[in-house]
């Protein structure tokens, strides 16, 4: 092949997609509650070792964008759209009315707000640190994200508390920085019921996201059971208030079992917000889009969030590749994993109505029969070629993933 031109590039990467096919419209695509952060798109490809790869953008452009692909709902940190320093200013009110004015221009909502509490310098000793006038000015900023997001709209508060933890051990006291940090979630839930109040709407749902590492070498609530932990720990004042935000692949990158933390945040009522993306476990935090690393896993967590009714936002909180270029965000990286995601969606459906795994399931409950339970070998004997069904499962589940349940052959 011949070197292609840069003017014939992008019509190229045009054609490829057409031909990949496998794309829904805008209106089926909008009928998810999908959500798209300011910051995964806007994000330029910068990191320790990376310079940026891509050109700022606007909010604007962001939700245009979002709309024309039939992402229908926006997400953003305080900081992505206001800097610090304008925060609590004039200049704040006439931003979140260009947002306003914006996201009903295109037909967008804002669904979720949340707090920078990670980049700026005022966070290194994270936003419950010794000095009481950080923590004064956390809650400053989490009650600011708070009455923003009501002037927006957003249903969802998300708080990834990024630097809490440290680097050298002993120099910080753990249960006093984790009862500090509490007060913080306090604050934004009590200025919640003050601004609910006054806007007349419900108050928002606060989410706590875990990730085990980055940005310290040490972090003090590092998965989603240990945010669980907090919530009913007794020092959150408003514990019916707040509930989880799970990032999928800070649960893999601990070693944990995605769908296995899932369950567990089900079980407790406290799924309330889902962040969608992909990776390795035990690497750092990569944010691949959805699906490109562990499709099976991901087919599987979502059956068992269709099968609990789970309702709440797919966050589509990942970063496009650095090999990936501004136009490529647009083209290639957000509609190909918003449709990675509804595919998957969709046969996570046709598994719960699979036929041969309604049967294995439902085999495997029944048991075998004839077992003395004052036996163990006769309770051993009468269930052990049922067990068989567990991989026979598996296998189906790979089935529906390659589409062979659906007469899909190779080589035959
Ligand atoms: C960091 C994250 C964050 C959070 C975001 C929401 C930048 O690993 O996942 O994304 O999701 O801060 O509060
Ligand atoms: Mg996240
Ligand atoms: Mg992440």
């Amino acid at each position: 092949m011949n070197p292609i031109p840069q003017e014939k590039q992008r019509a190229l990467v045009d054609r490829l997609m057409q031909a990949s096919g496998g794309s829904y419209s805008p209106e089926v695509r909008r009928r998810y509650f999908i959500t798209g952060p300011q910051w995964a798109v806007a994000y330029e490809g910068q990191a320790v070792f990376h310079a940026p790869v891509r050109s700022p953008i606007t909010f604007e452009k962001v939700i245009e964008e979002y709309s024309r692909i039939g992402v229908g709902y926006w997400c953003t940190h305080d900081t992505d759209v206001i800097p610090t320093n304008d925060l609590f200013t004039s200049k704040q009110d006439e931003t979140v009315g260009r947002i306003k004015t914006s996201l009903s221009k295109h037909g967008m909502k804002c669904s979720m707000v949340t707090t920078e509490t990670f980049h700026h310098p005022v966070w290194a000793a994270s936003s419950a640190a010794e000095a009481s006038d950080v923590r004064e000015y956390a809650n400053r900023r989490l009650s600011n994200t708070v009455s923003i997001g009501h002037q927006l709209g957003a249903q969802y508060c998300v708080y990834w508390p990024g630097t809490l933890g440290y680097y050298t051990q002993g120099a910080i006291d753990e249960t006093q920085t984790l009862r500090w940090y509490a007060d913080g979630i306090n604050a934004a839930c009590q200025a919640d019921i003050e601004l609910a109040q006054k806007h007349q709407r419900p108050t928002l749902k606060h989410c706590l996201e875990a990730k085990p590492f980055e940005p310290q070498a040490e972090i003090l609530l590092p998965t989603s059971d240990a945010m669980l932990a907090l919530i009913f720990s007794g020092l959150i004042k408003y514990p019916d208030m707040v509930g989880l935000n799970p990032e999928y692949l800070h649960e893999l990158m601990w070693g944990g079992a995605p769908r296995a933390s899932l369950a567990r945040a089900l079980l407790c009522g406290k799924l309330f917000h889902f962040d969608i993306n992909d990776g390795y476990r035990l690497k750092h935090d990569v944010d691949i889009a959805v699906g490109l690393v562990n499709p099976l896993d991901w087919l599987n967590v979502l059956v068992l969030l269709r099968s609990h009714g789970y309702n709440g936002p797919f966050n589509l909180d990942y970063k496009p590749p650095r090999t990936t270029s501004n136009y490529g965000v647009f083209a290639v990286s957000l509609p190909s994993a918003v449709d990675r995601f509804i595919t998957l969606w969709e046969m996570a459906g046709e598994v719960q109505s699979d036929p041969i795994i309604k049967e294995a399931t439902d085999a495997l409950k029944a048991g075998g029969a004839g077992a003395n339970v004052a036996d163990v070998n006769s309770i051993v004997e009468a269930n052990k070629e049922l067990l068989s069904l567990h991989e026979l499962i598996g296998n189906r589940l790979f089935q529906i993933l390659i589409g062979a349940h659906r007469g899909r052959t190779y080589s035959l």
